[in-house]
């Protein structure tokens, strides 16, 4: 085979898997588009300054949490962790209290994760791209812990 048929070859099979992901008419509206950037602040306050995102399914974004405070991780981590609908937040919540060695990400609970960023200090920030799920309301958590009850917001994909 050629490599111009192999390329085409490969773009196929690219094509194949994400329409296995997402319904044909969403990944195609999406596809190529830019990514939609959002940003979400933290504070020394362990306040979010955001509590809710909107998002259409299947689009790429680009997340950038800063924290602007100016304690160390240590004391006031926060992170982004999105999860996915139906997962038991006190329940994650309390593995993620004993996952300090992964900085708060419980490994066992990965199946119940989106998206997340590192674990920040003040002055830091993160920036992570992934591909909207599909449509619903997933919830997002700072999984530091003492904070998920106040550092939590609504992220829709509609
Ligand atoms: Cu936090």
């Amino acid at each position: 085979m050629n490599t111009k048929r192999f390329r085409l070859f490969a773009a196929a099979l690219a094509l194949c898997s994400v329409s296995t992901f997402l319904p044909a008419t969403e990944a195609s509206a999406q596809a190529g588009k830019p990514a939609k950037a959002l940003v979400l602040n933290a504070n020394d306050a362990m306040q979010f300054d955001k509590k809710e995102f909107k998002v259409k399914a299947g689009q790429k974004v680009k997340l950038t949490l800063k924290h602007t405070g100016k304690f160390a991780k240590q004391a006031m981590g926060h992170n982004f962790v999105l999860l996915k609908p139906g997962t038991d937040l006190q329940a994650f919540a309390s593995k993620a209290n004993m996952a300090s060695s992964t900085e708060y990400i419980p490994k066992s609970e990965s199946a119940s994760i989106v998206a997340h960023t590192k674990l920040l200090g003040g002055g830091e920030s993160d920036t992570i791209e992934f591909t909207a799920p599909k449509k619903g309301t997933y919830t997002y958590i700072c999984s530091f812990p003492g904070h998920y009850g106040i550092m939590q917001g609504k992220f829709v994909v509609e």
